[in-house]
């Protein structure tokens, strides 16, 4: 007999076919008009080929603990321990280092996208641990964006322009005349959501958009970022001069006298500073239409007559996350809105700016005004963190000092690394270098299903389940359904649920009580659930089914909010409604950058160059872009059936215009060598003119499989090119997107990546 179960993952809602214990099928959510097909990867989950199958430990570390030597990390075997001995083991390292050395000395910050469950969730559970032993030090924003919500909190007093508050599609499906599209607007993106999503509605949007009739411009070095149907002018920028666009854009609408002065002086504050610098009062520069073209790439004459475009029609500027994910990455988001406010458009229906339309499926789509379901993390005792892209700079400077939103800091000093639910060596930059820094802890603990290059690198590891093996509830912010995760399959091996590896060790450390407040897991589930239907219909008086109903049917709808103008109570009345800002208005210039003084963030929105770029002596390199892979998300599932379809030759691809493929003796299907000074690694080249001249695009993701002595990863990872520096001393983001790089043709043998991957493991494993 067929059973049907109901699932979720970040990438979509579907339900699995089981019989006699084995998934037989996967099947879309009804509900869903756009599903995608990384639902159908979820069986490699059930493969044992790359799964921790029983809890482990390096061996050095287990001969001589916190006294190893840490360059055995990725070299040296591990060996079998009981799950008692690895709780054990794992208890006591918690009590030594922070009875030595103090809470901030564990850093349980352990980014990463883990299971959309929100119950199991890794990461959240690690914390709600540790805040019951003294606490730990975390991280403050996300590589998704942190240089963009940083500045956002300080020109309009919170994030919500960048978290999917701004303007609602509807209301920009609705009312735009222009839409001036920075980066994408792509289903490749809006596939995966935060916490899982119901329902894929952004194709739907730009239909509407497209038969309104909507003048689009896609700015992009790439012109997928938004479906071809869509039939919108591609001004193909150099990567990382959007700034320079946008305030070529403002400086002819101020040029020829056409800024709203009344909205300036109502709704901002520093505009004489921003206008002065537009004029040229500085540096002798009028910032015009002949000022950005050469810098960008594009036609003078193109730029002024949007520039004259976006004060007469009703426009809406929106910017990728991508945008700030680079070097004075702030920059693009404080431009934007100092555009869309010069030309006077904020707070009106269907104009004013949004940041990452698409980047996440539910970024502008309607947004739950209830509760969504979250387990919590309790209170924390002490108050340590990082700016969550500065983990190198961290480990290997502990007390070093830096500089987070105005504030002088210093690095802990980091023993203990305990990472659950992420994948750094996916994610972080510059991955020769992280590799140094990870021999600096005393001890790394790793809790994943899969045994990923971060797993390889532990000195204990903790085989999670993943949320096929056990019961949980998906539900977001920006998903309009709560969705049901029910159990599929056995556990793998010796695997357990994050919750209950977590609720062992908290036994241990004698906090379990506290852990689980008397609850198991269904007495959770139907807790998180129960708190989301109380508070929907008592604020909202909307009826959601009860548990039992929800759990059989699979899903329960949300009170949302279709229709939203970001900043339209604002824009009416400003002294009514003032931001939480320096000034109470959106700050176009700024007094608290002023005294800080940055160069690399001053204190209006300036174009400054980055370290890296195709402006400078770029010579023979070109600009990585290095974005998000469209058949899996990010390092999860990267070998299944979706994953498989965008590799070539058993590697991921990297797209080159014919120009610069054929002046590098590069043709398409060739594998090609990607270098420079940082590291070096393969990938398959897929020539296109789809991609700008002087441009290659790596997606992010593969699984880090450095080869032989050079360090050569064979699998195309990007992270042992890109940059890891802050994106300003003021934001601290991730700079990924600001990266040069050579290519050529690879003359020597390459062997196949997932091979080499498997093979290196087996090395590593109990004989
Ligand atoms: N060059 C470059 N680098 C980038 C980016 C870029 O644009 N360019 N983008 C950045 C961005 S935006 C992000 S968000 C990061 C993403 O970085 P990560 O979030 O670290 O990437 P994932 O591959 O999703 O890692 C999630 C890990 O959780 C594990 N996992 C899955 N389910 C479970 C579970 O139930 N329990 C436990 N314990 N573990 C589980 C998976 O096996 C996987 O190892 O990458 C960043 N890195
Ligand atoms: N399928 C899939 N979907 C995902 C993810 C995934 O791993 N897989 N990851 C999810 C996560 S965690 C996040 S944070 C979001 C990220 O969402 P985004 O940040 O929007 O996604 P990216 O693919 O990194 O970048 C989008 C596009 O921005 C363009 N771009 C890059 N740099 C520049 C620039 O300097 N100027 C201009 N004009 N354009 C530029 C690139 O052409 C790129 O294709 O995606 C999410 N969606
Ligand atoms: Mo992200």
């Amino acid at each position: 007999m067929i059973r049907r179960i109901p699932h979720c993952s970040h990438w979509g809602a579907y339900t699995v076919l089981v019989e006699d214990g084995r998934i037989v099928g996967v099947e879309p959510f009804a509900h869903d008009p756009a599903p995608s097909p990384v639902i159908r990867s979820v069986t490699e989950w059930a493969k044992p080929d790359r799964r921790i199958l029983r809890p482990m430990v390096r061996e050095g570390w287990l001969a001589a603990r916190e006294h190893s030597d840490r360059r055995g990390r990725g070299s040296e075997r591990f060996v079998p321990v009981s799950w008692d001995e690895a709780t054990g083991l794992v208890a006591a390292e918690i009590s030594r280092v922070a009875q030595d050395h103090g809470n901030a000395s564990i850093f349980a910050g352990s980014y990463g996208w883990t299971s959309c469950g929100r119950f199991h969730h890794a990461s959240t559970l690690l914390k709600r641990m540790l805040n019951l032993s003294g606490g730990y030090t975390g991280h403050v924003d996300t590589y998704s964006i942190a240089a963009g919500p940083v500045i956002l909190r300080h020109i309009l007093g919170d994030e919500r322009a960048c978290g999917g508050q701004s303007n609602t599609l509807d209301t920009i499906a609705e009312h735009s005349e222009t839409l001036l599209i920075f980066g994408a607007m792509s289903p490749r993106t809006a596939q995966s959501e935060a916490g899982g999503i119901g329902a894929h509605y952004l194709e739907d949007y730009l239909r509407r958009i497209v038969s309104r009739g909507v003048r689009v411009i896609l700015v992009s070095p790439f012109r997928d970022d938004l479906p071809d149907w869509v039939g919108a002018e591609w001004w193909p920028i150099r990567p990382n001069t959007d700034v320079a666009l946008m305030l070529g854009l403002a400086g002819e609408i101020v040029r020829t006298g056409r800024q709203d002065t009344a909205f300036l002086e109502r709704c901002t504050s520093g505009a004489d500073r921003l206008l002065a610098y537009l004029r040229g009062a500085d540096d002798g520069l009028p910032k015009t239409a002949d000022w950005a073209a050469p810098i960008t790439g594009l036609t003078a004459g193109a730029i002024r007559e949007l520039a004259q475009r976006l004060v007469t029609t009703r426009s809406m500027i929106t910017a990728s996350w991508a945008l700030q994910r680079a070097h004075h990455g702030e920059q693009p988001f404080w431009a934007a809105t100092a555009l869309a406010a010069i030309a006077g458009q904020i707070g009106l229906p269907g104009g004013g700016m949004g940041f990452g339309y698409g980047s996440l499926g539910g970024v502008g789509a309607p947004y739950v005004t209830g509760k969504s379901p979250a387990m919590t993390q309790g209170n924390r005792p002490i108050d340590s963190y990082i700016p969550v892209a500065r983990i190198s700079d961290m480990l290997l400077n502990p007390g070093g000092a830096y500089t987070y939103q105005g504030e002088d800091r210093r690095y802990p000093d980091v023993r203990l690394v305990y990472w659950a639910g992420g994948n750094p060596f996916h994610h972080h930059q510059d991955l020769n270098r992280l590799s140094e820094a990870w021999t600096r802890p005393e001890t790394i603990i790793v809790q994943d299903p899969m045994f990923t290059a971060t797993a390889r690198r532990a000195d204990i590891l903790l085989p999670a389940s993943t949320s096929l093996e056990r019961n949980d509830l998906a539900g977001n912010k920006r998903s309009d359904f709560i969705l049901a995760m029910g159990k599929v399959i056995e556990p793998l091996g010796e695997a357990r649920s994050d919750f209950d590896i977590f609720n062992a060790i908290a036994d241990r450390l004698g906090t379990a009580d506290a852990f689980n407040e008397g609850r198991d897991e269904m007495g959770w589930i139907r807790h998180l659930y129960d708190e989301s239907r109380d508070h929907a219909a008592r604020r909202h008086g909307f009826a959601m089914p009860d548990f039992d109903t929800f759990w059989a049917q699979g899903h329960a709808a949300c009170p949302v909010q279709r229709d939203h103008t970001y900043l339209a109570d604002f824009r009416e009345d400003p002294a009514a409604h003032p931001l939480d800002t320096e000034s109470g208005r959106i700050v176009l210039g700024s007094d608290r950058l002023a005294r800080l003084g940055y160069a690399d963030c001053p204190a209006h929105p300036a174009w400054i160059e980055p370290a890296e770029w195709l402006g400078g002596a770029a010579g023979e390199e070109l600009h990585l872009i290095s974005h998000q892979p469209n058949g899996r998300l990010h390092s999860q599932l990267e070998t299944g059936e979706a994953s498989r379809a965008e590799k070539r030759a058993g590697r991921e691809q990297v797209r080159l215009h014919p120009g610069d493929a054929a002046a590098r003796g590069i043709t398409d299907g060739m594998t090609v060598r990607l270098w420079n000074a940082r590291g070096a690694c393969l990938a398959t080249a897929l020539v296109t003119d789809a991609v700008a001249p002087g441009v290659a695009i790596l997606p992010t993701g593969a699984w880090f499989t450095p080869g032989g002595n050079s360090g050569l990863d064979l699998s195309g990872n990007p992270n042992v090119l890109t940059l890891d520096i802050g994106s300003s001393a003021f934001g601290q983001g991730c700079s990924a997107h600001t990266c040069l790089v050579r290519i050529e043709p690879h003359g020597g043998e390459a062997p196949d990546a997932i091979t080499a991957y498997q093979h290196q493991l087996a090395e590593l494993l109990p004989a």
